[in-house]
């Protein structure tokens, strides 16, 4: 946790940066939008009722709730306690009940073209068998099963069949390696892992089964772990290695099971599941997510926030299933609402960089929602790619996971967007479970670079080191004031560091570790995680002004900032930058250098010039497209770099050592 922040009477972050364009909500937008703004009011009025409400309105309970909030064991919140639910059968079932079994759910896209259609009585068939399977291998409510699989219909149904059981699932993004997948197993303590021979990623087939075998056998100096049976989905048939007794094919075991699967009917507070963030230290704490809140809050921001419409709307998250944002808006959120969406297994950039622009084409996406990190990267690619696709079946463009730069936003609108498009910023975590901060499309009126405004029944702030909330135009440390029905339930095994991490730094209020600002409005703007933030002969910095100040120039696509030790300032902006290809074509600009400190400086203050700017091809970054600044900070202080496990692509760093013998 941000130790270096949180110390101290350090200045409060100090922001330097405005953007002041405005795009009020169209007419016809508003006019046939979910979201309305007196839900602000209704919410203010009686939060806790007003989660009541969503939670009838949105979800099936076998038995009803009569108790809402139960936050006399906090930070330990109870939802909806005496009620009881199944998450599948919410996400499924019900929808085949209600008549609405011949609507797509998913349109599957693989990587190699071939594709998959399931409706919900299709995906409802497909997790009764998967569910039955797990049954028939002992799986019983409350045990864990990890899952490690592609982007594929499977980690889909995977998830389902084990909230059809009652099995809380902890998953594992597939690109991991067997190290980081074998200390979640074993935290997790799981019984069966679900896996596949492998995956297509960039053109080819990358395999995923060795690693579960190097990561739940007996190896030197550690035992086996608890994992009792593998089922493998064969997906790119390549040869893999089979221990006879414990592997299982996933399709012969699904073929031979009953289709017909009755739901277990948990409390609302029943582990729906775990999932592990890396944070930057220690090891992964496995956040926990429970069952009715979680729901209640998935359904109600996707549909309130994206403004879905499930007859006529196809919605594609691009996100991973191994990120929380795949399990709230490609998962649960969008299926509790039935929604039909676009599930796509690779790259953008393969087999080129029209991938995505075909995929929205082909199959009339109309609610896009990506990371500020992929709109960046093809800002960088340039728009005429784009240009080539018919985009104008899309009507609200999403961004997660970064601050959104104001260069970027513009872009995403304009470009993507075709000038008319709501843009909406969410800002929410893993331990969040679902969104906290954002407009509301056809109610608020966007600010590009800002996520706005807490949703109704929500209270958020941003605080002084004093816990003060700070005035307008100040800044500080954004924290959550009340319980709200998605939030995590704590770190699974370890009630200490859940108190520790995100409760002890202001007493009772959540510390999320960003830092935040309120402009003039009272609207919230992000500024990076707190312990990013860099202290340059005294005033706090923040990362991400910085890095869009840098965006801003036109010859930069990314740029990532950082601090680093400085004999005579303390720290010293070190600032790493993408050129757009356009210009990282041919010979860097000699001044480019000069170029971009002049225009930092310029465009938020001289404090803010990097002392050192540094061109590379690439940015180190997690599979959810956060940049792994941490990484940068050892290259520009000359240390080894430190803990790469969960990087994207673990050769981007060999990349800018190698580009840093280059002069700029
Ligand atoms: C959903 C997700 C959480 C951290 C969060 C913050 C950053 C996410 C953001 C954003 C500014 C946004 N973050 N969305 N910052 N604006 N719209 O990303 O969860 O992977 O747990 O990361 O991501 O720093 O604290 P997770």
């Amino acid at each position: 946790m941000p130790e270096e922040a949180a110390s101290g009477n350090t200045p409060d972050l100090e922001s330097l940066h405005h953007e002041t364009q405005t795009f009020p909500p169209s007419k016809e937008f508003a006019a046939q939008a979910n979201a309305t703004a007196d839900m602000y009011d209704q919410a203010a009025a009686d939060p806790v009722e007003f989660w009541a409400a969503q939670a009838r309105d949105l979800v099936t309970w076998k038995t009803p709730f009569t108790e809402t909030l139960d936050w006399s064991g906090a930070p330990v919140a109870r939802w909806f306690a005496d009620g009881t639910l199944n998450a599948a059968y919410n996400a499924v079932d019900r929808h085949v009940a209600e008549g609405r079994g011949d609507r797509v759910a998913i349109h599957f896209e693989g990587e190699p073209g071939d594709t998959r259609t399931l409706t919900y009585a299709d995906l409802q068939r497909e997790t009764s068998r998967a569910a039955n399977v797990l049954a028939s291998l002992g799986v019983e409510s409350g045990d864990r099963v990890v899952i490690y699989l592609p982007m594929i219909v499977e980690a889909v149904v995977a998830m389902l069949a084990c909230a059809r059981v009652g099995a809380p699932h902890s998953v594992v993004f597939g690109g991991f390696s067997a190290d980081a997948l074998r200390s979640r197993i074993a935290d997790a303590e799981a019984k069966v892992v679900i896996t596949a021979d492998g995956g297509y990623r960039r053109g080819s087939a990358s395999a995923l089964k060795p690693a579960v075998d190097e990561a739940v056998a007996a190896r030197e100096g550690a035992e086996a772990t608890s994992v009792e049976h593998v089922l493998v989905v064969q997906r790119t048939g390549q040869d893999v290695a089979w221990t006879e007794g414990r592997d299982i094919w996933w399709h012969e075991a699904l073929e031979a099971a009953d289709v017909l699967h009755t739901p277990v009917w948990v409390e609302a507070e029943h582990p729906l599941f775990i999932l592990y963030t890396s944070g930057t230290t220690g090891k992964p704490k496995g956040i926990l997510h429970t069952t009715g809140g979680y729901l209640t809050q998935t359904a109600f921001t996707h549909k309130f926030v994206f403004d879905l419409k499930p007859e006529t709307d196809v919605y594609w998250c691009t996100a991973d299933v191994g990120w929380v944002t795949g399990h709230s808006y490609v998962v649960y959120g969008p299926l509790l609402n039935g929604a039909t969406q676009v599930i796509y297994e690779g790259t953008p950039d393969s087999p080129d960089k029209g991938r995505w622009w075909e995929i929205v084409e082909k199959y009339k996406v109309t609610i896009l929602y990506t990371a500020p990190t992929a709109i960046r990267t093809c800002m960088k690619w340039g728009e005429d790619i784009p240009n080539r696709f018919d985009l104008t079946s899309l009507r609200l463009l999403g961004s997660v996971g970064e601050p959104i730069n104001p260069e970027a936003w513009l872009w995403y609108r304009r470009v993507i967007g075709a000038d008319r498009t709501p843009i909406v910023d969410t800002w929410w975590q893993t331990e969040t479970g679902a969104i906290m901060i954002s407009p509301l499309p056809g109610v608020t009126v966007a600010k590009p670079g800002s996520a706005q405004t807490p949703l109704p029944g929500i209270m958020a702030d941003v605080v002084d080191d004093d816990a003060r909330s700070v005035a307008n135009g100040g800044g500080g440390y954004l924290v959550l004031s009340q319980p709200w029905p998605a939030m995590l339930r704590g770190i699974w095994g370890d009630l200490e560091r859940f108190k520790d991490t995100y409760w002890s730094r202001f007493r009772g209020i959540y510390f999320a570790g960003d830092g935040a600002k309120k402009d003039a409005d009272g609207d919230i703007w992000f500024l990076g995680r707190v312990d990013d933030v860099m202290n340059v002969s005294g005033h706090r910095l923040s990362t991400t002004e910085i890095e869009s100040a840098l965006v801003s120039h036109p010859m930069v696509a990314e740029a990532a900032v950082v601090g680093a030790a400085d004999e005579t300032t303390g720290q010293a902006v070190v600032a790493f930058v993408i050129l757009r290809s356009e210009f990282a074509d041919g010979a860097v600009h000699e001044d480019v250098q000069e170029l971009l400190r002049n225009h930092v400086a310029k465009q938020i203050g001289p404090i803010a010039k990097p002392r050192t700017i540094l061109v590379v091809a690439e940015l180190p970054k997690t599979r959810s497209g956060k940049i792994m600044r941490r990484l940068l900070r050892d290259v520009a202080e000359h240390r080894a770099v430190g803990d790469a496990t969960t990087l994207a692509d673990a050769s981007v760093m060999d990349l800018i050592a190698t580009g840093l013998t280059r002069p700029t």
